[in-house]
């Protein structure tokens, strides 16, 4: 079958304004557009963004705007397939590196996307999501379910940098993004879930006796457990180890629209991970 279908400017001009102000338009010009041949289009395209150039940018921004005024101090990494300025880095996804320095608090809202956090650097920031205080330790996976409370703080003296992911460009295209702001929450004075309930794979708080379970049981998922799991299983593995990361009571992505993967490539070790869906 010919890939280009037939054009606008084959049609009679008349025909043409007619439709115009009728607010229609012919499907089968744009057809192709919509519904690519054999395979997708994409639009996004494979970008690099360099944090030894990001960082000191960063550093800078902490200088420049106080987190009162950002609410949230972050910059954005944009797909370039869209160009610099875009939010987000695909379709789905937004992701950019944000700054908490010693003694700031990023004040609670709550939104409908979801995001999930990877420390990058730093010590003593936390954050408190649903009155739950998650600890940020490098490395660590932190989620943010969509519609939870949330906000930043930092006890430490260094800045605290970490990588948030969000599926905000999904709530904007389904014209369903929007926040709600508060004030600061109320911790629960008690240790994270993964300190608690969650201490050790293949075991969750029974089920006998209990009240129903959250929806996101377990919000943080510590770096250390994770290298751990990750070095031991790559002993007695060829090739990349890898973990995926789960909601520990059902067994599923730990976000509806986000999973994660930790990979251990040795050194020297080339790895081409398959497209999945
Ligand atoms: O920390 O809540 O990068 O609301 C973008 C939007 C971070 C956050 C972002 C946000 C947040």
């Amino acid at each position: 079958m010919s890939e280009q279908l037939g054009m606008l400017e084959e049609l009679p001009l008349d025909y043409r304004d007619e439709m115009q102000k009728a607010g229609i338009a012919p499907l089968w010009p744009m057809m192709r557009k919509v519904l690519p041949h054999g395979k997708p289009d994409p639009v996004t395209k494979p970008s690099y963004w360099n944090f030894n150039d990001l960082r000191p940018l960063l550093l800078r921004a902490g200088e420049l705007t106080p987190v009162e005024k950002a609410e949230r101090r972050v910059l954005v990494m944009s797909d370039q397939g869209r160009g610099t300025g875009a939010m987000q880095a695909t379709s789905s996804i937004y992701i950019g590196m944000q700054l908490l320095l010693p003694g700031e608090t990023a004040p609670a809202h709550r939104h409908t996307p979801s995001a999930a956090r990877i420390i990058v650097e730093g010590k003593g920031g936390y954050t408190v999501v649903d009155g739950e205080k998650l600890p940020m330790n490098r490395g660590d996976l932190v989620l943010t379910p969509g519609g939870d409370w949330h906000d930043h703080g930092h006890e430490g003296d260094e800045p605290m940098i970490w990588l948030d992911a969000l599926d905000l460009p999904l709530f904007v295209y389904l014209e369903g993004s929007y926040a709600e702001e508060a004030d600061l929450q109320a911790q629960r004075n008690r240790p994270d879930s993964a300190m608690v309930e969650y201490l050790s794979a293949g075991l969750k708080p029974s089920k006998r006796g209990r009240a129903a379970v959250r929806r996101y049981p377990m919000m943080r998922f510590p770096w250390d457990r994770t290298e751990a799991a990750l070095r031991e299983m790559a002993k007695y593995t060829d090739g990349p180890a890898e973990l995926d990361y789960i909601n520990p009571e059902t067994g599923e992505d730990v976000l509806p629209t986000m999973g994660f993967t930790a990979m251990m490539i040795r050194p020297g070790e080339t790895v081409s991970p398959p497209l999945s869906s």
